[in-house]
């Protein structure tokens, strides 16, 4: 719940999730290790033993969790709550996000401390943008590739970077396609949109990431396993990403920008326009109506199943029921692990930023029911 709270509001809010010790902390970890693996910034308060009483076999949770936060301790002395939140809201608020723990032993909660010493400033977002000589390579290769592609991932939701993202795409008539985490950062009835892909995904993606020279990923981490889209071998990468942990990860990258996505794109655009003077790269609308042409294509293949009155009713016919009967500018949707994520991501056509929760790196089942409480 922590989780999708924090992810609708496109991390602008930290969910913060208060569990008992023991078995409250041991139960949370499916939950916590999914917000490590997706980059979500949440606060986890377990409580703990009394100091006094810690003993092995105690569970300590600010071991157990080290692995799968950004950090997690104890908080030792009722005033150091000030600093110590400070210390935690700085490390989701910047860099890559990620969920912080810090338990609060039962004798720190009872423990008196003067409300008038209690001085608590929340904390900033802290951003940094692209080294402008990455910013003049990557905008010079975008600009002469002949079928540029983008891979817009779950960084340009945490950047709120939609609107560069778009303006990018039309500046230089690019196809987008967006990964599981990043659905819904890009409109995806935009007429340069290919839709959304894990390990299923729309043909005009599979498409157009053959056909490019150049793939330019933004805000994702370009990573290859089950649940993301591979980029064809051979493919030239521009990767720009908050973490230089990501670079050169799965796949050889030619350039990287490490920044935030919202910054990047800004810095890109404004480049580019420079470099282009009043060239332009691109006049005529051939990649939309390619686009268009493969969609049309590949939905009338999918029509009757999409559409079948078959009993019972299959799963295929039940996205697209809903996609007809509901307000999508109003609509948060997610799905579950299994078969539902591998359905609905084709077919749900997102159209509003942070409308999609796509999750599919730690991928426990049954983590849609809370995500569908936590949205609210
Ligand atoms: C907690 C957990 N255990 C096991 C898995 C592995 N797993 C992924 S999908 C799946 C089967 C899901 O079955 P169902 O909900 O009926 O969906 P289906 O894919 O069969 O349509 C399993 C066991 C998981 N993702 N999470």
């Amino acid at each position: 719940m922590a989780d999708a709270f924090t992810r609708v509001s496109n991390c602008q809010r930290n969910g913060v999730c208060l569990v008992q010790l023991g078995p409250g902390i041991e139960n949370a970890f499916s939950g916590v290790s999914q917000a490590y693996s997706e980059s979500v910034p949440i606060l986890v308060l377990p409580g703990a033993p009394e100091r006094r009483q810690f003993k092995p076999p105690n569970f300590s949770a600010p071991k157990s969790y080290k692995e799968i936060t950004k950090w997690a301790d104890t908080i030792n002395f009722a005033d150091r709550v000030p600093e110590m939140m400070r210390r935690a809201f700085t490390l989701m608020r910047s860099g890559r996000p990620g969920p912080v723990l810090l338990e609060v032993p039962l004798d720190i909660l009872n423990e008196e401390f003067d409300d008038a010493k209690f001085q608590y400033t929340p904390v900033k977002h802290i951003r940094s943008g692209g080294d402008p000589a990455d910013i003049r390579i990557a905008s010079k290769a975008l600009i002469a590739a002949k079928n540029p592609i983008i891979r817009s991932g779950q960084g340009v939701l945490h950047a709120g970077a939609w609107d560069e993202l778009v303006e990018l795409a039309e500046l230089l008539r690019i196809p987008v396609f967006t990964t599981l985490s990043g659905k819904s950062g890009f409109p995806e009835n935009h007429p340069l949109a290919l839709g959304a892909g894990c390990n299923t995904r729309p043909r005009a993606i599979v498409h157009f990431l053959e056909k490019a020279d150049l793939v330019f990923a933004i805000g994702s981490s370009c990573t290859k396993e089950i649940f993301t889209t591979p980029i064809p071998e051979g493919k030239r990468i521009i990767q720009s990403t908050v973490d230089e942990r990501d670079i050169n990860k799965d796949y050889p990258v030619e350039q990287a920008i490490i920044g935030d996505a919202k910054l990047v794109l800004r810095q890109l655009i404004e480049e580019i326009k420079e470099q282009l003077g009043p060239k332009v790269r691109r006049k005529d609308n051939s990649v939309a109506k390619e686009i268009k042409a493969v969609k049309e294509e590949w939905l009338q293949e999918w029509l009757p199943k999409l559409t079948s009155a078959e009993v019972p009713i299959n799963p295929y016919r039940v996205v697209w029921d809903m996609m007809q009967a509901l307000d999508r500018k109003e609509t948060i949707i997610t799905h579950d692990s299994g078969s539902p994520r591998n359905q609905l991501i084709p077919f749900w056509e997102s159209i509003v930023p942070g409308s999609y929760i796509g999750w599919g790196k730690s991928t426990p089942l049954g983590a849609s029911l809370g995500f569908a409480m936590g949205q609210n």
